[in-house]
């Protein structure tokens, strides 16, 4: 095993970003999947970017580039706030959020994913952070939006309230990093392989600094009886009528922020400016968004939303509802679908992991489909209930692989392969598929999402 170095041999061709063309979308969307393997192939072939220190020490050696005064440095650059508000070099335009053609009617409940195969680090750009909306999103007046505090009955709170978002910011605020994941992320893997990527495989996953209030200190404040008051209620402002029971013990713990801020700033209307609530550690459709009212109450609501959906279909044909936790999952993202080893030799292989009971304890990494693993160095900080980088040097020698990834969290809970999963939860659901995922290198180099 290589050291790993600033000189690591193998070369990498990153994942084509956008796979299909406009008529291929519209084909899609029409019904027809089974070309998307092939469209994918097609896409590596073209204007795919080369990286790799062999490559770029080869150009650089003595190389007019070093050697010739560039335009840039001769000329006199543009001035500041040019762009009052920055935006991403044009050469990185391929980065962004994407939709998975046909998986929904309609554009406005529906899902974009994060492109997870090129980010650094744990924290997603804003601008990146993955999208889901039953019924499209707003920007929203700030100084229109209220919150509404109150009880199902009188005496389960005992002043009832409407707070502005100047009243929120006035509040003494909490700010802390944590992962949002989607329960359908990976939902369209249960029954066989279904996408090429791992912008789709697992890009309903995003991971931010909130800031915001705790719950738990409005509540105080609006004297819950949190005694009799075990559930509270959240209603999203708009018109999907998006309700969500959340537990008094996740409360009372002090991680249920009333969240106005994401990454340094307010939140973006996509994430449902300008209050949210964020749930550490829950699925995403407890976080409601362009949050309008908690309601204190001593029974689970079961609304559409807990008993329609977001409820786990059983082999037996029964439902589990209320897994509202996000189990401990990873995911290997270079190399990943869609890329190509372009030559043998060492790569850095990287990954996130993370879990909804705590903080990650170990990664471990197969290069022979789970026979023998190897464990990963994870990058700090490591947080609870936040995103972990993990990365591990390899030497491919030209040979077919299949690598894996496997979390272990500080519970002591070890990720399941795909056919444990299945073994207990079947094949038909949609919600909570946290196994391992394979990614097979073929002797040619090419990634490709596969199920072992
Ligand atoms: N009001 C409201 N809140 C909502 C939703 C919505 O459609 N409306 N979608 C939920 C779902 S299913 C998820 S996964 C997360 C997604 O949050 P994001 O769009 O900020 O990534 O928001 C949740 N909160
Ligand atoms: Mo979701």
């Amino acid at each position: 095993m290589d050291p790993i170095s600033p000189h690591m041999t193998g070369r990498l061709r990153r994942a084509p970003e956008s796979f299909l063309d406009a008529a291929q979308i519209r084909a899609v969307a029409s019904g027809r999947r089974d070309f998307l393997r092939g469209a994918l192939l097609a896409a590596a072939g073209t204007g795919a970017v080369v990286t790799g220190a062999t490559a770029a020490l080869a150009q650089n050696a003595g190389e007019r580039l070093i050697t010739e005064p560039q335009p840039h440095a001769t000329s006199l650059g543009q001035p500041v706030a040019t762009n009052g508000y920055g935006q991403p070099s044009r050469y990185e335009r391929n980065l962004i959020r994407r939709e998975s053609p046909g998986l929904t009617r309609v554009a406005a409940a529906s899902v974009s994913f994060s492109p997870l195969q090129g980010m650094f680090g744990i924290i997603t750009a804003s601008g990146l952070h993955f999208e889901r909306h039953h019924q499209g999103w707003h920007d929203l007046d700030p100084s229109k939006h209220r919150l509404m505090v109150n009880g199902a009955d009188e005496k389960l709170l005992k002043r009832p309230s409407v707070f502005t978002i100047d009243d929120l910011l006035r509040m003494p605020p909490v700010s802390r990093m944590h992962f949002i994941e989607c329960g359908a992320n990976t939902g369209m893997e249960w029954g066989n392989v279904a996408v090429p990527t791992v912008q789709y495989t697992h890009g309903m996953l995003s991971c931010s600094e909130f800031t915001g209030v705790p719950l738990r200190d409005v509540l105080a404040f609006c004297g819950a009886d949190t005694k009799r008051g075990r559930y509270v209620l959240a209603e999203g402002g708009d018109g999907s009528g998006l309700t969500r029971t959340i537990p008094m013990e996740l409360v009372e713990s002090g991680e249920v922020l009333l969240c106005y801020g994401m990454n340094g700033e307010m939140l973006r209307p996509e994430n449902g400016y300008p209050l949210r609530l964020v749930v550490p550690g829950v699925q995403g459709v407890s976080w409601v968004k362009w949050l309008r009212r908690i309601e204190v109450g001593d029974a689970p609501y079961g609304t559409r939303e807990e008993v329609l959906h977001y409820v786990d279909m059983m082999p037996d044909g029964r439902h589990r509802q209320y897994t509202s936790i996000q189990e401990c999952k990873s995911v290997i993202t270079t190399p990943s679908g869609g890329q190509t080893l372009l030559d043998r030799g060492t790569i850095n292989v990287t990954g996130l992991a993370w879990s909804g009971r705590g903080k990650v304890r170990r990664v471990d990494v197969s290069f022979d489909g789970g026979r023998n693993w190897q464990t990963a160095r994870l990058e700090t900080p490591i947080l609870s209930k936040c995103l972990t980088r993990f990365s591990l040097a390899w030497r491919w020698n030209g040979e077919p692989a299949v690598l894996q990834s496997r979390a272990i969290d500080e519970t002591g809970y070890v990720q399941p392969q795909m056919r444990q999963l299945r073994a207990v939860r079947g094949t038909r659901s949609i919600y909570h598929n946290n196994a391992i995922q394979s990614w097979k290198i073929a002797a040619s180099g090419e990634v490709s999402n596969v199920q072992v």
